[in-house]
């Protein structure tokens, strides 16, 4: 899988990468013709209705990153927080996941517990020392087994507020300690910041985005940027599963029934064919007796 998504990476085009949370959401990522899978830390906290604030362990999100891997023919993404501990930890993370399934990891710069990115909690975005996260960067990169596997190195200097030559400056001291993508996260309302940032990246290092907070940048926009190479839609597939089942609740308790739903939502054989009935239905013919 991370041969593919290298693979990918070469065809010098804008890749599509949508978040997920558990292996239906992924497949359904497949089959909406996405190039990958967001493992999304905030989606599966959200699943779990806890905030993103590292609450979910990296057995539970390490669990549905495997499951995921079994569900979809899509490299994952897995966001890996801030690696669950120091350069030694993330060793131990980065085989996990590497034997998980996942393709690639962004791993991000600041300290542990992190506090979600897009979160307006009030409490300071704490970073780390720009030396111990490279030697984070270099531990993912000798931990993995596969060269091929991708670690993406995120700075969230925009989202601590400490400015773009913070921002430039931690982008490049990891693409120099071997990340091969970085990631620039901004909770701006308009792309401003990040355009900004990417005008100012003379690196080699390819750029990801995630631009919830700023959605007037859509890929055309985006792709006017050659350096820009990865775009994640970062929780689009919790909130669209939110506002589905709010409106079919409200609307069943309205209407005292599920007569009026039931032409709007999937039909039961459309969940039999996302579960892979039609496989059972042959191994029934063929081992049952
Ligand atoms: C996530 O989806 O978990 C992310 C993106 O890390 S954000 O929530 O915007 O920080
Ligand atoms: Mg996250």
């Amino acid at each position: 899988m991370a041969s593919r998504l290298r693979e990918k990476l070469a065809e010098d085009q804008l890749l599509h990468v949508m978040a997920a949370h558990s292996p239906l959401s992924a497949k359904l990522v497949e089959e909406a013709g996405f190039d990958g899978v967001w493992a999304s830390g905030f989606e599966l906290a959200a699943l779990y209705g806890l905030p993103d604030l590292s609450f979910v362990s990296m057995t539970q999100h390490l669990d549905m990153v495997r499951a995921m891997s079994g569900s979809t023919h899509l490299p994952i993404v897995a966001d890996i927080d801030t690696g669950y501990g120091n350069a030694i930890n993330v060793t131990h993370v980065i085989a996990e996941y590497e034997r998980a399934g996942a393709a690639a990891v962004v791993i991000e710069d600041k300290t542990f517990p992190k506090v979600s990115s897009l979160a307006t909690t009030g409490r300071q975005q704490e970073l780390l020392r720009i030396e111990e996260f490279q030697g984070k960067i270099a531990a993912a990169l000798a931990s993995r087994r596969d060269p091929n596997f991708v670690v993406i190195a995120r700075t969230e200097a925009l989202i601590a507020g400490l400015g773009e030559a913070e921002a430039v400056k931690r982008a490049a001291a990891y693409e120099s300690a071997g990340a091969d993508m970085i990631l620039i996260h901004s909770k701006q309302k308009t792309p401003d910041e990040v355009e900004s940032f990417v005008r100012a990246w003379s690196g080699a290092a390819p750029i990801v985005i995630v631009p919830t907070a700023y959605p007037e940048m859509n890929e055309m926009r985006i792709s006017a940027f050659g350096k820009i190479r990865m775009v994640i839609y970062g929780n689009h597939a919790i909130r669209a599963t939110v506002a589905a089942m709010k409106d079919v609740f409200a609307r069943i308790r309205r209407d005292g029934g599920i007569l009026t739903v039931d032409k709007d939502i999937v039909s039961v054989e459309e969940i039999f064919r996302l579960q892979g009935m039609d496989r059972v239905k042959i191994t029934e013919k063929r081992f049952l007796r």
